[in-house]
């Protein structure tokens, strides 16, 4: 039954069981029962309504984003009040404008927030959000044209804070806090190509930097140890990793050479564990199709390469830690459709789950919170245009 219709239904009820409340004495008995009978009716009308409402048209997840235009990239924080916060990029359908949206949600209710728009300047694309360990958040978007990348904070319990446009424009770059408080932003710089800019945001607001690094490669992700210590992976060819802080890297090297390695993500364990994974057709399971490689450095040495087993198209977009387990989020694009994954892995067993979708599902974001992951990504609702979507799915 359609919403529409059930709530018909519902004003129906509600209207008719009114007027058998206007009975005379002897009817006022009957009256009643009338009336807990519809009340058990509404009461079960009512929750069914809740709960469409809550999946949509019984779709496995919450719809957030609503809005007329393209919804894309969004990115997921829970700070520890309890509060869900989603950001993403929406485009305006009669200014053609893109700007970044926000929506809310208590992690003990149902609804979000109405998406606002927070920043509504340059062409933005590509939010970053970043959570540090008091509970501020982070922002960082990049306009399409010409390449500016715009920070913004979100201190904890406070709101969103005015604009800083940064010093350079980049097409590259990739963003991360540390324990400590600092934000971290590497990217390369428009008059670079084989050197990275690095800056660094301290609690205060303060910025250090620019300092110089060298580049090798493409699709730059990077992880900050526990003192303060960048751990960045670079692929588009070969992979490549390097260990260091602003003064430079100590360590520069291949860790896999190919000429088709690329799109490589780094997760770091909190007792020290390296993961780094990247896509390369050349780990073939079938025709056209492949599994996600990685290797894994413990003290100092690379394990050699092995695969996880995600045969097909898979899109590996995001892979992190939490406690021993390496979680992993993912889409695989099969025939005209692609639906969502998140796997784990305890370093022997892995373990996937789909989310299947009537649609087009891309770009997951997650994170996880007293046993529970918390998944955003992107459904193609209908053709051309995305919606920025939500659930939630219990882990170990
Ligand atoms: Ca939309």
């Amino acid at each position: 039954m359609s919403k529409h219709r059930r709530d018909l239904v519902i004003y129906a009820v509600s209207s008719s069981s009114r007027k058998e409340g206007k009975g005379g004495k002897i009817f006022i008995r009957v009256g009643y029962g009338l009336r807990a009978l519809f009340l058990v009716l509404l009461l079960f009308l009512f929750s069914g309504s809740f709960c469409q409402r809550e999946d949509g048209e019984n779709l496995p997840f919450q719809v957030i984003s609503n809005t007329p235009g393209n919804s894309v990239c969004p990115e997921i924080a829970i700070t520890p009040d309890g509060i869900i916060h989603v950001v993403w990029a929406d485009s305006d359908v009669t200014t053609g404008d893109w700007r970044i949206m926000y929506s809310w949600r208590d992690i003990s209710e149902r609804n979000w927030s109405e998406p606002v728009v927070v920043y509504d300047r340059g062409e933005a694309a590509w939010p970053t959000l970043r959570m540090d360990s008091l509970g501020n958040l982070h922002l960082l978007y990049r306009d399409w044209e010409p390449g500016t990348l715009f920070y913004a904070c979100k201190p904890f319990g406070g709101e969103w804070g005015d604009l800083e446009v940064l010093p350079e424009r980049t097409w590259l770059w990739y963003a991360q806090c540390d324990r400590e408080n600092r934000f971290h932003l590497i990217y390369e710089p428009f008059s670079g190509g084989i050197v990275y800019h690095y800056l660094i945001r301290n609690p205060d607001g303060s910025w250090e930097g620019p300092y110089e690094l060298p580049a090798r490669a493409d699709n730059l992700r990077f992880v900050i140890d526990g003192d303060g210590k960048v751990h960045l992976v670079e692929g588009g060819g070969s992979i490549f990793y390097s260990y260091g802080d602003k003064d430079g890297w100590y360590i520069s090297e291949m860790i896999y050479g190919s000429a088709s390695a690329e799109w490589p993500r780094i997760a770091l364990s909190r007792d020290g564990r390296l993961v780094v994974t990247w896509h390369d057709p050349h780990f073939h399971c079938g025709f056209g199709t492949y599994n996600i490689a990685y290797m894994v450095k413990e003290d100092t040495s690379w394990s050699s390469v092995d695969t996880f087993p995600m045969c097909g198209k898979p899109r590996l977009d995001r892979i992190f830690f939490h406690g021993s387990d390496l979680y992993l989020l993912w889409w695989k694009i099969e025939g005209s459709t692609a639906d969502l994954y998140w796997s784990a892995w305890d370093g022997n067993e892995f373990e996937t789950h789909r989310i299947e979708t009537p649609y087009f599902s891309m770009t997951p974001s997650g994170v996880i919170r007293d046993g529970r992951l918390y998944l955003v990504w992107i459904e193609e609702m209908e053709p051309k245009n995305f919606e920025v979507v939500f659930r939630v799915e219990n882990v170990k």
